[in-house]
């Protein structure tokens, strides 16, 4: 443990070895720099005796392969878990320096676009937390997500060249890069047994070189790693001689080609793009983690690899990785001599994959001819899967032979991702109930008849150590305060939270946590857009990537109505409200960066109208990022989570600012049932159609959009603003939203939920006028966050899916 005096002198040494610098002289980098290197050396014994213990051990081990790992800053949360970030705040605070200052001068990692890549990082945290052993593995992209400005209104992207400085996590190790492949010609020879061996002309080679990244537990004494692979060029290989011209021309084009496979993320959320750079990418990751798992294995294990799936799992990340599923199979049947049927045995009972969106858009398709071309072994194991999977159900189950079309892993020259990956593996999740209930009866129906007892529900969760512990210091020391630390490790504990729901001084500590979080998320607002809101307006929050079916447009339209509301009756007696937004769009997404602009233009008009002054304000913070969410959610006080019903698989901001003490607005989407469930209806507010009803409307073509729009006149009146160009100008109107809604017959629902939605923030604010009400409102949804711990997701991931015991 240190004391405030041997980490000082700890810094001082540091910053003298290393970077030849005084506390007095040095800047906040030097300081950040200094504090990680020493935090990295605190987790190094542990990290070394982590892996000792997993290779001593022969307990089994999960391996998480995502596309995505949205870890963000490391400083702090590393601090958190070693047990130093309230010693190092307090030493920096004596040296007169500033903390935050120190700690903001890390680059955020944006190795992901949203929910799904920040789950991957919750997860791996939990997993560390509750000593499991397990190991993440993804890319190290070189470019993270964008960094968004906005130029008038408009959404531009830049490039996040997040490693323009040294990145003080990452340790690379060269000694234990891989080569993949790419490309070339098979070919087959018999072997006196009869059996196939292939062998490969021409190929392609990429060296996969790992950066790992320390992954500290809580307060324990585990440190797991999460893998990040680089493309690199191969070392010089004469084998490669190019006897032809176009021989030497494809090589240089190669050679050119390999550093773009790590070179950037595709910024595209819940959205298939279909480029052959992607499918390169996914390949790249799977077969460097696949080729790592196996010689780590055998590292590990005398046993033979007919017995990996009792010691190894891997969970993949939504289809992204699905090309695991031929991968290991080539491995095992090409590499390690195993029949088609012994590497299927092994392979199917090795993977689990989890499902993170039904969103018919998101659904990954390859051309088969792109795949043939990049991956000519691995093709022909897909195809050949395919051929035994269909055939299996010709004479298995007659009675289904009508949807082999629908179920094939290869139909209309295309491969289906998520058919392949059900298929190949033995678990399929959804991410909360009402999505794997959707799943099973709708989207995956067929493959539910086929295989109901591979299907199974993990409802999301997040790291309350971050997301309450970390960023909320001062509401976490007020439940410390009332009911004991237990909470930190036994996050169910927060329910004890209840018993306090009638003390009012402990509801006054609550509301008045909350009334600094938002005076300093004012200032905050204050700094980077110049806008001063009202400390006392409701602050309402809607933060998440801006895609059509989250309706930030149905958020929109009510700022619209409110402000027409007090144009045309000043004398309106209305609550106050900071309406906050932040989001990035898809850089191709028309419609998203469409109501970006929009959401900007009504904030000019809004925000600069004296008629208005300070009883509507209108946010919108530039560059959306986990480090900009961490500032906004603990002065949340309302919580926007409006998804059309079905379409949100499940959300994870709705569980972060739950658990900071904001109260839902939301549909019957996703996770929000499961909030719903548990807070009781007096302590959400519910609003607009489910999902059986939308889907009941997607079946027979959608509502009457133009009806509402002719009957509704707050609808008319907003949508003909939009329409006739009053939020902005001759030049810039928003008739590509108007005409969406009306003739693309609203696909969103947009106006069919506005009057419920619009009814139910009427009831908000007579809510919020009793300030006692709200309080114990707050408080009882802080109690019942602790079941949206990812701690809750990952005990039930590796009791019913994974089969972990925690390490002794
Ligand atoms: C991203 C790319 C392809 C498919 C899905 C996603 C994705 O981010 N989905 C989101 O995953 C989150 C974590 O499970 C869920 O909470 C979100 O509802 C879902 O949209």
């Amino acid at each position: 443990m240190y004391t405030i005096k041997t980490f000082q002198q700890l810094l001082t040494d540091k910053l003298a070895k290393h970077q030849g610098t005084t506390v007095e002289e040095a800047s906040d980098k030097d300081l950040y720099y200094a504090v990680a290197s020493i935090v990295k050396e605190e987790m190094n014994e542990n990290w070394l005796k982590t892996r000792q213990k997993y290779k001593e051990q022969d307990e089994r081990q999960v391996y998480y392969i995502s596309m995505e790992f949205l870890i963000g800053r490391l400083m702090e949360s590393n601090l958190l878990n070693c047990g130093m970030l309230d010693v190092c705040t307090d030493t920096l605070k004596s040296l007169g320096r500033d903390p935050e200052a120190v700690y903001n001068q890390e680059h955020d990692a944006a190795l992901g676009n949203g929910g799904l890549g920040r789950l991957a990082a919750c997860f791996l945290d939990s997993i560390a937390s509750l000593r499991y052993a397990g190991h993440g593995s993804g890319i190290r992209y070189r470019y993270g997500l964008f960094e968004q400005r906005i130029i008038h209104g408009n959404q531009v992207e830049l490039p996040d060249y997040w490693l323009k400085e040294d990145y003080p996590w990452e340790t690379r190790k060269p000694e234990e890069a891989l080569k993949v492949q790419f490309g070339g010609e098979v070919h087959t020879h018999r072997r006196f047994d009869g059996s196939l061996e292939f062998s490969y002309n021409d190929v392609d080679i990429v060296r996969a070189v790992p950066y790992d990244v320390q992954v500290a537990g809580y307060d324990n004494d585990v440190v797991n790693t999460l893998r990040l692979w680089s493309a690199e060029l191969p070392p010089e290989d004469s084998s490669i001689l190019a006897d032809s011209e176009s021989k030497y021309y494809h090589h240089l084009d190669h050679m050119h080609s390999i550093e773009q496979i790590s070179g950037f993320l595709y910024p595209d959320d819940s959205h298939y793009e279909g480029k052959e750079l992607r499918i390169k990418q996914q390949y790249f990751l799977v077969s460097a983690t696949l080729q790592n798992i196996i010689r780590e294995y055998k590292e590990r294990h005398r046993a033979p690899l007919h017995k990996l799936h009792e010691k190894i799992v891997i969970q993949i990340n939504d289809t992204h990785p699905s090309l695991a599923v031929p991968e290991l199979m080539r491995i095992l049947m090409d590499d390690e001599g195993f029949s088609w049927e012994e590497a299927w045995e092994v392979t199917t009972q090795t993977i689990a994959y989890t499902n993170h969106t039904t969103l018919s858009e998101a659904l990954e398709k390859w051309p088969v001819d792109m795949i043939k071309n990049l991956l000519p072994r691995v093709f022909m194991i897909i195809y050949e899967i395919n051929e035994r999977f269909c055939k299996g159900i010709w004479f298995d189950h007659p009675e289904l032979r009508d949807r082999i079309p629908e179920v094939a892993v290869i139909a209309h020259d295309q491969v289906h991702m998520a058919h392949l990956a059900i298929v190949g593996s033995f678990s399929v999740n959804g991410v909360a109930k009402l999505h794997t209930e959707i799943l099973k009866n709708k989207e995956m129906k067929p493959f539910y008849d086929l295989f109901p007892e591979k299907f199974n529900n993990k409802t999301n969760g997040i790291t309350h150590r971050r997301w309450l512990l970390q960023v909320n210091p001062k509401l976490s020391d007020v439940i410390t305060e009332a009911i004991g630390p237990q909470w930190i490790k036994q996050p169910s504990k927060l329910i004890g939270l209840m018993r306090y729901s009638n003390d009012q001084p402990f509801l006054d500590k609550i509301s008045s946590v909350k009334q600094h979080n938002k005076l300093v998320l004012a200032q905050l607002i204050k700094e980077r857009t110049g806008i001063t809101v009202n400390e006392n307006s409701i602050f309402d929050v809607q933060i998440k990537r801006l895609h059509e079916y989250k309706r930030q447009l149905l958020n929109i339209f009510h700022v619209i109505y409110l402000y027409n509301e007090l144009k045309d009756n000043p004398a309106l007696d209305l609550t106050p409200r900071t309406f906050i937004f932040a989001a990035k769009a898809a850089p191709s997404y028309h419609m998203a960066k469409e109501v970006i602009k929009l959401i900007h233009h009504v904030a000019s008009v809004v925000n600069n109208d004296k008629d208005i002054g300070d009883k509507l304000k209108v946010i919108f913070l530039e560059n959306y990022n986990v480090s900009l969410a961490e500032k906004i959610i603990p002065a949340a006080e309302l919580s926007e989570q409006i998804s059309t019903a079905s379409k949100e698989a499940s959300g994870t901001g709705n569980m972060k600012m739950m658990m900071n003490g904001a109260i839902t607005v939301g549909t019957l989407d996703g996770a929000n049932i499961e909030i719903r469930d548990l807070v009781g209806d007096p302590n959400i507010f519910i609003f607009g159609l489910n999902s059986e009803e939308v889907l009941d409307y997607y079946a027979h073509g959608g509502y009457n959009a133009k009806g509402i729009y002719h009957t509704d006149e707050r609808v008319r009146k907003i949508m003909d603003q939009l329409n006739g160009g009053e939020f902005g100008s001759q030049e810039i109107e928003f008739k590509d939203i108007f005409y969406h809604i009306l003739y693309n017959n609203d696909p969103y629902f947009v106006l069919k939920d506005f009057d419920p939605y619009i009814e139910t923030h009427e009831l908000i604010e007579r809510s919020y006028r009793n300030q006692k009400a709200w309080q114990k409102m707050s408080v009882a949804n802080i109690a019942y966050s602790g079941k949206f711990s990812s701690d809750r997701t990952i005990h039930e991931y590796a009791s019913d899916i994974w089969k972990l015991k925690p390490l002794k």
